[in-house]
């Protein structure tokens, strides 16, 4: 209900809406709509009441609420359903059992701040309050689970093509899971999988993104390898809006990869692989192997060729761009 007025008002930015339209479209009493426009307006909504003329939306505040969120979903099925919390240890925790409890696919979790956000290999990942986009994406495809890593790209693919749409900037993306802006971290994502035998039972895809922080806003330990839209833009940016941008995006590459395969996705993350032809150290708890990124595999596996003209096939590790 809340959702629906807000839909109206939106759709009608900066033009009254008569109290009688809201009731008749929503079927709901005038004390109704009121207790919502109050519940609104504590959100942060600034929304003008003026007698016999009814209610308008001036301005909305930056939050990620199903509310907000669901304004720039548009026609696909991803974030139909979503989870909002204010405040989490991690949105993965919230989305593995919502998955477990047979959410559908498409279902998200989002939180305006996380407590205890993880990055890969149980790295944290910060996320305070206000500034980015923390999301958690259930997926349920019908694909072997080697083939699991190839989702990671995808969704890369799809998150640096949300940000140039809203944004206009461009970002690239380094093997196999961050996106970055001018060599500076602006986002990584996390793919863990409900898996036995071979079958994947979901996959819980992890976005975090860094929005409206300034540079003061990262601790020491990232200042300087990390960057936001905002230090890169110049200026804020609504973060539903780039929500919706994800999920539209990342609905229409999966239902493309889900029908005619891996190809089209690797062409479009390889015109934006940041790593691809540079000398690169793959550093994984095996050890670490310095040479030239060659390209990735139809699989999704990252191809380097050492100094002594070996291919080696890496699967997963991170990659540091060695100095000489
Ligand atoms: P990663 O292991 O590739 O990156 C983690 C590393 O990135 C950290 O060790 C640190 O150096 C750096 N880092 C930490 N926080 C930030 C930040 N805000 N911006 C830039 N660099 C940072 C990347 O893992 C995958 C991250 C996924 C995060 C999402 S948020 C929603 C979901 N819930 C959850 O707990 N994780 C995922």
């Amino acid at each position: 209900m809340k959702e629906a007025l807000l839909h109206m008002l939106t759709e009608n930015e900066g033009e009254f809406v008569s109290g009688q339209q809201i009731s008749e479209n929503l079927n709901c009493s005038r004390t109704a709509i009121w207790k919502h426009i109050s519940e609104l307006r504590n959100a942060g909504y600034s929304i003008e009441a003026v007698q016999k003329r009814g209610y308008r939306l001036l301005t909305s505040p930056d939050l990620v609420t199903a509310e907000e969120v669901s304004l720039y979903t548009g026609k696909g099925n991803f974030g139909k359903k979503i989870t909002y919390k204010t405040s989490v240890k991690s949105t993965q925790e919230i989305a593995h059992s919502l998955a477990r409890d047979g959410a559908e696919e498409g279902s998200i979790v989002l939180a305006d701040e996380q407590t205890g956000g993880r990055g890969r290999l149980g790295r944290a990942w910060q996320s305070p309050s206000g500034t980015g986009i923390w999301m958690s994406l259930i997926l349920r495809p019908e694909i072997p689970l080697q083939k699991a890593p190839q989702l990671t790209l995808l969704i890369a693919v799809a998150a640096s093509r949300a940000i140039e749409n809203v944004t206009g900037i461009e970002a690239a993306i380094k093997w196999p899971n961050d996106l970055l802006i001018n060599g500076k971290k602006v986002a990584g994502i996390l793919t863990e999988l409900q898996a036995e035998a071979d079958s994947i039972h979901s996959v819980i895809v992890g976005i975090g993104m860094n929005v409206n922080q300034e540079k003061k806003h990262f601790t020491e330990e990232i200042a300087e390898i990390a960057t936001s839209l905002t230090i890169e833009g110049g200026k804020t940016y609504k973060r539903a809006e780039i929500v919706g941008a994800i999920l539209q995006e990342i609905e229409s590459l999966y239902r493309s990869y889900l029908d005619k395969g891996f190809a089209v996705i690797k062409l479009l993350w390889e015109a934006r692989a940041y790593s691809l032809g540079k000398r690169i150290t793959a550093r994984s708890v095996t050890g670490s192997i310095t040479g030239y990124a060659k390209g990735i595999t139809d699989e999704g596996v990252l191809l380097l060729e050492d100094d002594n003209g070996k291919i080696h096939s890496i699967y997963s590790a991170d990659i540091e761009f060695p100095s000489h």
